[in-house]
């Protein structure tokens, strides 16, 4: 589609505003216009780049005046294309990477406000500087933003013993659909005024407003960690190790990541320097670790005794334990390497899914079935945060096949997992949001009432439709 006169000279108001520097147009926007795992491939009418929330407010209020639509966008490292422009080569894309600086660091109040350009990398590297612990922990840290957290609810390694996005938020800003800016930036543990609408934005992928800001609850640093790599049989004994571990760990069981063999196949294919801690294969691998302030002996003695009783009960087959810093990196290397590694075999169908922990099993096995009917030899590349009950149940192409193999058959495929993730209660995202791809499949799995719900507070909020359209509902 061609742009509308109004549209046309949109750039240049947002030129006459912000400097010519902080507006791209033409082929300077195509860094900000595809995904980067190259699933997704827009068009930008032009790519802004404000630095203060101000700044912010002003893009909003012309591009509404204009009728563009905005699509925000953090680093760029989204699951779901919902952070790149459609094809129409007439929506905004404003980008947060100006907007970079911590704002103020309140140690006694274990508070860390920030911009939402910031990315986790330097957030965890701030509360670090202060002897605390920003806790969310993602293989796309060093890109990804505070921003883009909040706006896709992140959830990651540390979950388990830290909760979501949503647990480490205090406050947030936001310039709302119409301009205004919101400062709910407050640094209170508990404020029972009302609807607490910061919870309304995350998770929200840039569909109700722009989060410019955020406050951040931060934890006592951990001085201990114990990390250990177990080969299971069977997700079953995976499940089993969870509680195993949970009654003998209690609250510093901090993460608890499950891999395939396939997955880990993979890695240690595509990964550099991988490799497999084991002599022999085994079906899955389950990657723990426990975290305390203090009392690295203690957490060893806890692994020590858990480990024993799973191999007496026949959980686990073998087990290593890291023995210094460079062993643990080298373990979670081999978690954190498989979406990378996925990427080296050719197009990946993800399913970012979640199911209650004691369905796990019989959901893995479910699907199982259900994609080999569709697509025989369909590899299972099958990880996750088992302590959450979300697998990535991911699939590649059969061994020896070529890419059409799975594209042809990719709606069938994905209908065969939310099918069984259905049947076992589930939900089809647990981690990374709706955006482009799952919008349309929410509308067909998630509760009219709920849905229609949801588009209620969208027209309150956005009654334009302006802000991400076609992202997260469609
Ligand atoms: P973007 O990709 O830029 O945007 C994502 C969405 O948020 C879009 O809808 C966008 O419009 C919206 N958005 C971004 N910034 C703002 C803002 N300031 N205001 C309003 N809306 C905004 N995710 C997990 O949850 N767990 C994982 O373990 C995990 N591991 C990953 C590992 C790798 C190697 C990679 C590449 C990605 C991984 N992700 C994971 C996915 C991704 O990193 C997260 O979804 C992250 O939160 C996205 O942040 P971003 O800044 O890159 O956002
Ligand atoms: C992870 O847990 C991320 O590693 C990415 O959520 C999952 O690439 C994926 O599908
Ligand atoms: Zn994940």
């Amino acid at each position: 589609m061609n742009a509308t006169p109004t549209l046309t000279a949109l750039a240049d108001r947002l030129r006459a505003t912000l400097g010519e520097r902080a507006v791209l147009t033409g082929r300077d926007t195509d860094g900000y216009a595809a995904d980067w795992r190259g699933a997704y491939r827009g068009e930008a009418l032009a790519v802004v780049r404000p630095a203060s929330t101000a700044e912010v407010a002003a893009v909003v209020t012309l591009c509404r005046e204009a009728g563009a639509s905005i699509v925000p966008q953090g680093g760029n490292t989204g699951m779901c294309g919902g952070g790149v422009p459609d094809a129409s080569g007439t929506q905004v894309v404003l980008s947060l990477d100006r907007m970079r600086a911590v704002r103020a660091v309140d140690a006694a109040n274990d508070a860390l406000a920030v911009d939402a350009g910031v990315t986790l990398d330097a957030v965890q590297e701030a509360a670090r500087a202060n002897g605390r612990l920003f806790p969310l922990t993602l293989g796309s840290q060093g890109s990804c933003t505070i921003g883009g957290n909040v706006a896709t609810n992140a959830g990651g390694a540390g979950v388990l013993r830290y909760g979501m996005m949503r647990d480490l938020v205090l406050g947030l800003e936001v310039v709302l659909p119409d301009g205004q800016v919101w400062d709910g930036m407050r640094a209170l543990r508990k404020d029972n005024t009302g609807y607490d609408l910061k919870q309304l934005f995350i998770g929200s992928e840039g569909t109700l407003g722009v989060v410019t800001g955020a406050v951040l609850r931060v934890f006592p640093a951990v001085a201990a960690r114990a990390t250990v790599w177990v080969a299971l049989s069977s997700v079953e004994a995976g499940v089993a190790l969870l509680a195993l571990l949970r009654r003998r760990a209690g609250a510093r069981l901090a993460a608890y990541e499950l891999v395939a063999r396939t997955a880990l196949d993979l890695v240690l294919a595509h990964g550099t320097g991988a490799r497999d801690p084991f002599g022999e294969a085994h079906p899955w691998y389950g990657l723990v670790e426990l975290e305390d302030a203090d009392g690295e002996a203690a957490l060893e003695s806890i692994v020590e005794s858990a480990v024993g009783e799973a191999f007496e009960r026949d959980l686990v087959a073998d087990a290593v334990v890291a023995g210094n810093a460079a062993q643990r990196a080298a373990l979670w290397g081999l978690r954190e390497g498989v979406s990378e590694a996925q990427n080296a075999v050719g197009p990946s169908l993800k399913h970012d899914v979640s199911v209650p922990i004691s369905s796990l099993a019989a959901f893995a096995a479910d699907a199982d079935r259900a994609v080999e009917q569709v697509v025989p030899g369909v590899r299972r590349v099958t990880y996750g945060h088992v302590g959450d009950g979300n697998l990535h149940y991911n699939l590649s192409k059969p061994y020896g096949a070529d890419d059409a193999a799975i594209l042809a058959a990719a709606d069938a495929l994905t209908a065969a997992v939310y099918d069984a993730v259905a049947r076992h209660g589930g939900s089809i995202s647990a981690e990374h949001g709706l955006g482009r791809t799952k919008a349309a499949a929410a509308a067909a799995y998630k509760d009219p009432v709920e849905l229609a719900l949801m588009r209620r507070l969208k027209s309150a909020l956005d009654p334009d439709g302006l802000m991400n359209p076609g992202v997260l509902l469609s």
